[in-house]
């Protein structure tokens, strides 16, 4: 009887599973807005992530066969012309021995940033763990042998770091992408007939490689996507495909043909993505009810150029990040890291000063809100409830700081990073809100005067 029974709850639950199993695909594209705050949570509070594109691009660093090329460096195939058989031998280069996961994940925390997006796969094709769907990969191509993804995953596990994976629909090594019917390897009107063969048995199932094996993801930070065999309804698919496989991800707009060039956000229509891509660039305003992420490198190039040294100072990193976060959006800040596996020294040294000042005033960026006024000549805005963080770029003359738009009293005025809060002397008035700044001790990139106030921001207005 025992037996019999038992029988009967195995049958009872294959049939169960059989029939989850078979449960049509969702679609994710009917979410609600609920659900999608939800699940956007975590990125809008983070603001600050780590950009890392690495690859075969780092061994050349920008020169081939003795020439420079011009731009970025991560498309020296492109721009260099390497035919595919040439470019491969890069991968029998690679040997990265002095990348440490733990160092570079720490590096990204200590700087303040809490997600990284590191390209699993770039427009080359070569891929950065060890795919079954490919020997085109660090496991079978390279004598380094070793799972980059899996490192920098349990890494970023251990230093509670999110972990996102950036992932080029355009494949320029794969024969059903890309050649050998693209005369040139970035050619947006050409079409591959066998195109659908790579999106059905390599791009898809190379998807679910990453999004499968690599533990909870933040987002899939989808490029390359302005090719002619890419569509809007391939993007849809992909989009709910990536989101069958793992419901919670994020996915930005280059999985669909919404994005509007390097301005990066999404046109008017119907098109998958959960957040804008401007690149290079800070939308000009705040966007209300819109998520974006400006995407930035910290000299000219995403990819290792080793005469690349047009590096932007840590105030311009730092008054970026705040622009950013004072219009409601995120900065992703990006390192491109030597085939040695070590991050350039330039970028280290901006990434630790960018920390001591996230240290001292991290509270006026994280779980913002975009500014409520214009911005000043001297500055920027972010809030809080019953917080206005004012960003002071240029000490004012005389060290009084006006806040024209606040013409009632406040609750308090204080520096943020002075610990213990000393109130300033501040002044409410039509002329607007005046604060007297102490003559020293002012941050050399930004500081951050902290308004607190009764009510409502708009109550302080009139
Ligand atoms: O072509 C890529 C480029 O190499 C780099 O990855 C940037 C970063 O977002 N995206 C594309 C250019 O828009």
């Amino acid at each position: 009887m025992k037996i019999l029974s038992t029988l009967l709850v195995i049958v009872f639950l294959l049939g169960v599973f059989a029939c989850e199993k078979q449960q049509p695909p969702k679609n994710y594209l009917n979410e609600s807005q609920q659900e999608k705050d939800t699940r956007m949570q975590w990125w809008r509070e983070a603001r600050f992530g780590m950009f890392i594109h690495w690859g075969l691009y780092a061994i050349p660093a920008g020169e081939y066969n003795g020439q420079k090329i011009k731009g970025i460096g991560e498309w020296i195939m492109d721009r260099a012309d390497i035919p595919v058989e040439e470019y491969e031998k890069f991968a029998a280069r690679f040997n990265p021995v002095k990348y440490d996961a733990d160092e570079w994940v720490l590096l990204a925390k200590n700087a303040g940033m809490k997600y990284i997006v590191i390209t699993s796969k770039h427009h080359d094709g070569f891929c950065l763990w060890d795919s079954k769907v490919s020997d085109y990969d660090i496991m079978d191509a390279t004598p380094y042998k070793k799972d980059i993804l899996k490192a920098l995953k349990e890494a970023c596990d251990r230093h509670g770091i999110n972990l996102s994976f950036y992932h080029s629909i355009m494949d320029w090594h794969h024969p059903d992408a890309q050649a050998p019917f693209y005369p040139h390897y970035n050619d947006r009107k050409k079409s591959n007939p066998n195109f659908d063969n790579y999106v059905r048995n390599y791009l898809k199932p190379q998807l679910k490689e990453l999004v499968d094996q690599y533990g909870k993801l933040g987002i899939l930070w989808f490029d390359g996507e302005w090719i002619g065999d890419w569509t809007p309804p391939l993007g849809k698919d992909l989009y709910n495909y990536v989101r069958n496989l793992q419901p919670d991800i994020i996915i930005n707009n280059r999985v669909d043909k919404g994005r509007q060039g390097m301005e990066g956000l999404t046109k008017e229509g119907d098109f998958a993505g959960d957040y804008g891509t401007p690149e290079q660039e800070i939308p000009d305003t705040g966007l209300p009810g819109v998520d974006w992420e400006s995407c930035m490198t910290m000299n000219d190039t995403w990819g290792f150029k080793s005469f690349d040294d047009n590096w932007k100072s840590t105030k311009t990193l730092i008054h970026n990040l705040v622009d950013i976060a004072s219009k409601g959006g995120n900065y992703l800040l990006n390192v491109g890291p030597t085939a040695e596996g070590l991050i350039p020294e330039a970028s280290v040294k901006r990434l630790k000063e960018i920390g001591k000042w996230m240290m001292e005033n991290g509270e006026a960026i994280y779980s913002t809100q975009a500014s409520p006024f214009r911005q000043p000549q001297w500055g920027r805005f972010t809030q809080k409830p019953g917080i206005l963080y004012a960003f002071v770029f240029d000490s004012p003359k005389k060290g009084e700081l006006v806040i024209e738009q606040i013409k009632k009293p406040v609750k308090k005025v204080y520096i943020l990073a002075d610990e213990k809060k000393n109130e300033l002397k501040s002044k409410s008035g039509q002329k607007g809100l005046t604060i007297s700044l102490p003559g020293e001790g002012l941050d050399e990139h930004a500081t951050v005067v902290v308004v607190e106030y009764e009510g409502s921001i708009d109550g302080l207005t009139k």
